[in-house]
C-alpha cells in the first residue's frame, strides 16, 4: 500500500524480481506516479473489503508503506492481515529531529495546530495538503501560502490565501525561492519524515523561519522497517518465520 517515496522505491526494485506486486493508492490524486508494477486505485471498503481484497486476490505479503499520517489505512492493514494470516510489515521512515539551528515547534494534531495560530495576522506557509485546509478558516487573519498536488474545485475556505500547485518530492532552493517570494514568517507541516518533503524544513532552516511541526499519529504495533532492503529481505526469508 503506497503513496509514498519509500512505496515507489519498493515498486522499483519489486519490478525488477519474478514476483508479482501490486501498488495500491486510495486515489487522492488525479494522476498518481507511474509505477513499474501495475496499481489499483480506490479503498478497499473498509476491513473487511480489505480482508475480501487479500483472499481474493492470495496475496502472501502485505507491504504498508503508507504515509505516517495515514493512520486509518495502517489500523486496517493490521486488523485485515490478522483476520486472513497474512504477513504484514510496515516500510515506514523515521520521524524528523530538529537540528541546531531549527526553530522547531511540535504540536499534538491538527486541532493544536490550528489553535496554535491564534494571534496576529502572520504569512504562513501550509504545507499540509489539501485535505484538512479549510480548519484552518477560524484563523482567517493570516496570509495562507498553501501547497496542493491538484488544484481544488472549490478555492479554500481562507480569505487570504496564495494556491501553488506542485506535488513533491521538492528542492531547497525551490522552497527558499518560494518563501521569499511570499514573505513567509512561519511555516506549518507535518511531521511526515522522509525525504520527499523535507526540503522545507531545511529551507526554513536556512532562513531562520520557524517552523511548527504537527507529531504524527501513533502507529498500531506491527513489524517496521524504514528500508527497501530490509523489506526485500523479509519478502524472501522473515515472512514465514512469521516476523
Ligand atoms: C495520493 C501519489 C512518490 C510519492 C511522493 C512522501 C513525499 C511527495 C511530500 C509540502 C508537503 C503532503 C501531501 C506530500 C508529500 C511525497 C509523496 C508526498 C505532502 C502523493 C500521492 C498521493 C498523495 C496524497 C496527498 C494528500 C496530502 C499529502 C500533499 C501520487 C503525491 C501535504 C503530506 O489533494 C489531496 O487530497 C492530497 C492529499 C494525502 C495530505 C493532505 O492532507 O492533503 N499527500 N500525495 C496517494 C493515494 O491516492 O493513495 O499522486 O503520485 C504522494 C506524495 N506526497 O511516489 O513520489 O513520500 O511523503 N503529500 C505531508 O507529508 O505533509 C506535501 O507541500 O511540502
Ligand atoms: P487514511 O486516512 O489512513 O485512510 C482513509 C481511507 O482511505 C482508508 O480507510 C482506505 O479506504 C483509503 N486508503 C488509504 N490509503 C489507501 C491505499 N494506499 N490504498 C487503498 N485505499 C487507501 O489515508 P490518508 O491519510 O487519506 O492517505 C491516503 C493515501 O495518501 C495513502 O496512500 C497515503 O500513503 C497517501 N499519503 C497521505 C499523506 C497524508 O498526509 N495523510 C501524505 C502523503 C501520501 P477503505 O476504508 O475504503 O479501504
Amino acid at each position: 500500500m503506497g503513496g509514498t517515496t519509500e512505496a515507489s522505491a519498493l515498486a522499483t526494485a519489486l519490478a525488477g524480481r519474478r514476483l508479482h506486486a501490486t501498488l495500491s493508492y486510495a486515489g487522492r490524486t488525479a494522476q498518481p506516479r507511474a509505477q513499474p508494477v501495475p496499481i489499483r486505485i480506490g479503498g478497499f471498503g473498509g476491513v473487511e473489503g480489505l480482508a475480501d481484497y487479500l483472499r481474493r486476490e492470495a496475496i502472501t505479503h502485505l507491504v504498508d508503506a503508507t504515509h505516517p499520517f495515514a493512520a486509518t489505512m495502517s489500523a486496517h492493514a493490521v486488523a485485515a492481515a490478522a483476520q486472513g494470516g497474512t504477513p504484514l510489515i510496515a516500510l515506514t521512515r523515521p520521524a524528523w529531529a530538529a537540528q541546531p539551528g531549527d526553530r522547531w515547534a511540535s504540536v499534538a494534531d491538527m486541532d493544536a495546530a490550528v489553535a496554535a495560530l491564534a494571534g496576529p495576522a502572520r504569512r504562513v506557509m501550509l504545507a499540509l495538503g489539501r485535505m484538512h485546509v479549510d480548519r484552518f478558516a477560524v484563523q482567517p487573519q493570516h496570509h495562507y501560502l498553501l501547497r496542493f498536488v491538484d488544484r481544488a474545485d472549490t478555492p479554500p475556505a481562507l480569505p487570504d490565501h496564495h494556491v501553488i500547485v506542485d506535488r513533491g518530492p521538492f528542492t531547497v532552493d525551490g522552497d527558499i525561492a518560494l518563501m521569499r517570494a511570499h514573505r513567509i514568517d512561519l511555516i506549518l507541516a507535518k511531521n511526515a519524515g522522509g525525504t520527499g518533503a523535507e526540503a522545507k524544513l531545511l529551507a526554513a532552516r536556512t532562513l531562520g523561519l520557524p517552523v511548527l511541526l504537527i507529531d504524527r499519529p501513533i502507529p498500531p504495533d506491527r513489524p517496521t522497517v524504514h528500508d527497501v532492503a530490509a523489506v526485500l529481505d523479509w519478502i524472501d526469508h522473515g515472512a514465514d518465520r512469521g516476523v
